[in-house]
């Protein structure tokens, strides 16, 4: 916020300020407002903002050109979105629903994170990357089914003195909002201003556990919109992997390498969608043992294993979820080698059976299966595959102690809230989304693993989606094998 310019006319010199404030009070209409006190929505601070004397408040209320309401064509997600509320309503006849957007959350002082509308919100509306904060839907009970509503706050005319003086809403400051009739053929849903919704005791709000269960249940299997969405969003995702991959020299070259990738990254998320769908890992060498390594202040050295983890999430919120590990100077040594390949093994024993019928955790171990043997072969335990895999002993999950697969859609962990009859316990269905990333992750320190193992880590995340005979690798485009990955690396 470097470049934010000051917000009154007078405050460069604390005289100036005061005559300001003696002006305001004597010759303006009104009293003069800060804007701090034009919304309420940031903290006071005495020292920005001021009056405004009244030849600066009429001149600028004046002389600003008609706008015409903008008729954007209805998006694509709407007769989807619209289909999920039907689905919703049937749940809950005769029910009050109200499903916030959220609000901006403060960061530090006066400064916010950037706005992301909750998913749930998202999914029933439509209204994605573009959702104003504070927006709220109302889904209100009406005959057999319910009637929706999507109260936000409207584009301010020129009559207020917002568009000027608020700096959190204001639109010389942020930029203007959408029209009330903008937003509703946009989503072909009926719109209302923020301040005409009112909340009722009997409202059954989205945070409530048994709805918010019920929406996680309904995102389980995704319809045809959020399938295309997530085959762009892998679509992204790989070219911000080979962004990076073209940047492995420039990582090499500075300290905090693993930066460079981050922010290679980050740039194709921002070019390509609205963010990163979570924080990116950029873990090299024994980094790569850390699961959810975020700091990314290391080194990137030749000789090392780097494991990228990152997603990139689209306007319309849905994110890909994928992890590559690569050599950094293009080539796996043997025991790299090694290492990856049984992942890759495992990966894809786990993809081969994933059909629609089969137990979501039937994945899992059809990966575990692999691992086992694995550690079993190598000595790191000694015991057989089938000694490691009993329940009661799994000592092979020391060295991967995550899942093999989480749901995927409109949220990196999706649907987390579903029961687990239904997800961790469930059966698969054709439209299924989800990931499979297995790895292997041997701690520098760790006395148990052979030498030529230790601070190796590699994991490979697909990103899978169920159709009525099998299964379709959204990520299978972004080299996979020893061979593509040296061959990627070499171009
Ligand atoms: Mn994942």
């Amino acid at each position: 916020m470097s470049n934010e310019p000051q917000d009154t006319i007078a405050s460069d010199e604390s005289v100036d300020t005061i005559e300001t404030a003696e002006l305001a009070t004597s010759e303006t209409a009104a009293p003069a407002e800060t804007a701090e006190q034009a919304t309420g929505l940031r903290p006071a601070n005495a020292n920005r903002g001021a009056g405004w004397p009244a030849s600066f408040s009429n001149y600028i209320s004046q002389g600003w050109a008609e706008r015409a309401d903008a008729h954007p064509p209805q998006r694509a997600q709407a007769p989807y979105a619209a289909a999920r509320r039907r689905r919703l309503s049937e749940a809950y006849p005769g029910k009050r629903i109200v499903v916030p957007a959220g609000e901006l959350k403060v960061r530090s002082n006066d400064t916010d994170y950037p706005f992301r509308a909750d998913s749930a919100f998202s999914w029933l509306t439509g209204w994605a990357s573009d959702s104003e904060p504070g927006a709220v839907l109302v889904m209100e009970p009406s005959g057999d089914g319910h009637v929706s509503t999507l109260y936000f706050r409207p584009a301010a005319g020129r009559d207020t003195d917002e568009f000027y003086a608020d700096p959190a809403i204001g639109e010389f400051w942020i930029g203007a909002r959408p029209t009330l009739g903008e937003v509703s053929t946009d989503l072909d849903l009926a719109t209302g201003d923020l301040e005409d919704f009112v909340s009722t005791e009997d409202d059954l709000l989205s945070d409530d556990a048994e709805l918010a269960q019920t929406l996680s249940e309904m995102r389980l299997v995704k319809d045809e919109y959020e399938i295309e969405q997530m085959r762009l969003a892998v679509e992204a995702t790989s070219r911000g992997f080979d962004d990076v991959v073209a940047q492995l020299d420039r990582a090499q070259r500075e300290r905090r390498g693993e930066r460079v990738i981050e922010g290679v990254f980050h740039t194709r998320a921002r070019l390509d969608g609205y963010a990163v769908g979570y924080e990116t890992i950029a873990a090299s060498g024994s980094h790569a043992c850390i699961l959810h390594w975020t700091r990314n202040d290391g080194a990137v050295l030749a000789g090392d294993l780097v494991l990228i983890d990152a997603g990139v999430e689209l306007d319309s919120l849905y994110t890909a979820d994928i992890t590559r590990t690569v050599p950094v100077d293009g080539r796996f040594t043997d025991a790299q080698r090694e290492v990856y390949e049984a992942v890759l093994e495992a990966a894809d024993a786990a993809l081969s059976i994933v059909k629609p019928g089969i137990r979501f955790l039937d994945i899992h171990d059809a990966a575990m299966a692999v691992i086992a043997r694995k550690i079993s072969e190598w000595g790191l335990v000694d015991a057989d595959a089938e000694t490691l895999l009993d329940s009661e002993d799994q000592r092979h999950r020391r060295y991967m102690v995550h899942g093999t697969s989480h749901h995927l859609g409109i949220d990196v962990h999706d649907c987390a809230k579903a029961r687990r009859e239904l997800y961790r316990e469930g059966v698969l269905e054709e439209g299924m989304v989800f990931t499979i990333e297995p790895g292997l992750y041997f701690q520098p320190d760790d006395l148990t693993v052979p030498e030529r193992y230790r601070g190796i880590g590699a994991r490979l995340e697909d990103d899978i989606v169920v159709t009525a005979t099998g299964a379709v690798n959204l990520s299978a485009g972004i080299p996979r094998t020893v061979a593509d990955i040296e061959a990627w690396l070499a171009r």
